[in-house]
């Protein structure tokens, strides 16, 4: 069984407590490593080496930064067929996902921001009248924390470290402990890399003993999170007192309006996509599904027979759609929802059942689930499920559908499908979401900024606005 340690000063570290967590592969049950049960002793060990490598890092130029960066994203490439199975076990997503979405997405997270720093230009302002020239100079923060979940692990853990460095800061990251895996493999690429040692530190364990110390560490200027709303809540209420930077993503609860005059197939096949990827563990997952009137039941009809043509099972099969739930815990969280679906306002149409696969009878595997609903307000139309659980509503005007559409505590993204341009407008102007699709889901650019808005978050990541996260600005004005 693999051990795995903590990344500090270059170096990986068994943590000071000596004690170790089990880490579960979910498609079998069973415990397959185990990682450290780190405290706040490593944090603080961690954070006194990214403060000592900070002075050098943040002088290095950009070039020099971006070397390592291109260098880390081509060591990532050349073990791409290991990290990808390390994913798929670690966390029970489809292989086939983990190689063509998360681990490439890794790879260009480091290669967007080695090229993107090249152009982050920052402002003059010139006050004639008062002889003035006033610079707006770009500084890296110090120490800053990189906190992220289990969905998407390497994929998000890497959306965060790269900004954070090119800019100039010091890293300490928290990996989730329910997927370390490919954070740990960082750690060993990283010494590979040469990657001068303190610059980033990832430290192992769980959210309410390293997450929280991190978070109180008065040496971390700011936080960058990505996971659950309450959370982000809580971390938000632990770093005020200190005013550190903030920058927060969080659920999702994400409707897809489809109108009449769409392309129904292309549609109704990103519809099921946007509803399952990632056994719907994924904070942009389409959950609610908001369908105009004269088209209710027909697509109704074509969801389930699409829902029920997926293949449930070994993550590691080429065959299967769907893998399993992360964790036993989390599989009971989105169970609860099926299992009392009727309560909670809806009525289940399709799956609601958990599956034991042969060779896999202990994994947390799931049927797909449609579930109808009619009251907009109920728990199944309001609580962040993160399953592949999804509701279906019906809508009768196009001012209904916006209305139901926003009528949620969350706005993280929306998916609106109609062929007319118009509409389209109207409608992704009336949304309240940090992005609205029109037309597709989940097509990322990273230059564009990424983010929510109500109880799905604070801040912006993604292309320069990362980069000003990362960064303080100063202004410096000189009189001549
Ligand atoms: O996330 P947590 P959990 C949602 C989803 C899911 C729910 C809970 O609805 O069911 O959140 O999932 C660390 N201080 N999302 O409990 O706890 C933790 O160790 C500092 C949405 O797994 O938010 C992990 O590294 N850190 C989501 C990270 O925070 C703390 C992705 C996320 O864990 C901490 C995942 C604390 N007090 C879940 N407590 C998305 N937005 O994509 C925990 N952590």
């Amino acid at each position: 069984m693999q051990v795995l340690k903590n990344y500090i000063n270059g170096e990986l570290l068994d943590p000071g407590s000596q004690q170790w967590l089990d880490n579960y592969n979910p498609a079998t049950g069973q415990v397959y490593s185990q990682l450290p049960n780190s405290d706040s002793n490593d944090v603080h060990a961690a954070v006194q080496a990214a403060r000592q490598a900070f002075p050098a890092w943040s002088r290095s130029s950009t070039e020099e930064r971006s070397g390592y960066l291109f260098k880390l994203a081509r060591l990532i490439e050349e073990h791409a067929d290991e990290l990808a199975r390390l994913e798929s076990i670690d966390n029970g997503k489809p292989l086939s996902l983990a190689r063509s979405v998360d681990i490439p997405r890794a790879i260009k997270n480091f290669h967007f921001f080695a090229q993107a720093i090249a152009m982050f230009s920052s402002e003059t302002h010139e006050n004639i009248a008062q002889s003035a020239v006033n610079m707006v100079l770009r500084e890296p923060l110090g120490v800053v924390a990189c906190i992220s979940p289990w969905n998407l692990p390497l994929y998000l853990l890497t959306w965060k470290i790269a900004p954070a460095l090119i800019t100039g800061n010091c890293v300490v990251a928290k990996p989730s402990e329910i997927t370390p895996m490919t954070a740990y493999r960082l750690s060993e690429l990283c010494i590979e890399a040469g990657l001068p040692k303190g610059v980033l530190n990832i430290v192992h364990g769980e959210g309410n003993t390293v997450g929280q110390a991190l978070v109180e560490h008065r040496d971390i200027k700011a936080i960058s999170f990505t996971g659950g709303t309450s959370t982000g809540a809580d971390i938000a209420t632990r770093a005020a007192g200190q005013f550190k930077k903030l920058s927060l993503e969080l659920g999702g609860k994400n409707p897809n309006i489809i109108f009449p005059d769409c392309d129904y197939e292309k549609a109704l096949d990103t519809a099921v996509n946007a509803a399952f990827k990632n056994q719907g563990q994924i904070c942009l997952c389409g959950s609610r599904f908001f369908i105009a009137d004269s088209m209710y039941d027909k697509f109704k009809y074509d969801f389930i027979e699409r829902t029920r043509a997926l293949t449930v099972g070994d993550p590691l099969d080429a065959k299967s759609d769907i893998g399993a739930l992360v964790s036993r815990e989390h599989l009971q969280k989105v169970y609860y929802y099926i299992k009392h679906a009727d309560e909670l306002g809806g009525k289940i149409l399709f799956g609601g059942k958990r599956l034991h696969p042969k060779g896999h009878e202990d994994g947390n595997f799931l049927q797909p689930t449609i579930i109808e609903v009619n009251d907009n307000q109920c728990p199944l139309n309001q609580e962040e499920i993160f399953g592949p659980v999804v509701t279906l509503c019906r809508f009768a005007s196009e001012a209904e559908a916006v209305a139901l559409a926003n009528d949620v505590r969350y706005g993280l993204s929306a998916s609106i499908w109609t062929r007319d341009v118009n509409r389209a407008l109207r409608v992704s102007k009336n949304l309240q979401a940090g992005t609205v699709w029109v037309n597709t889901w989940m097509l990322r650019d990273p230059r564009v900024p990424f983010g929510g808005v109500k109880a799905s978050g604070v801040g912006r990541e993604g292309g320069l606005e990362a980069l000003r996260f990362f960064t303080e600005p100063k202004n410096v004005c000189i009189q001549y």
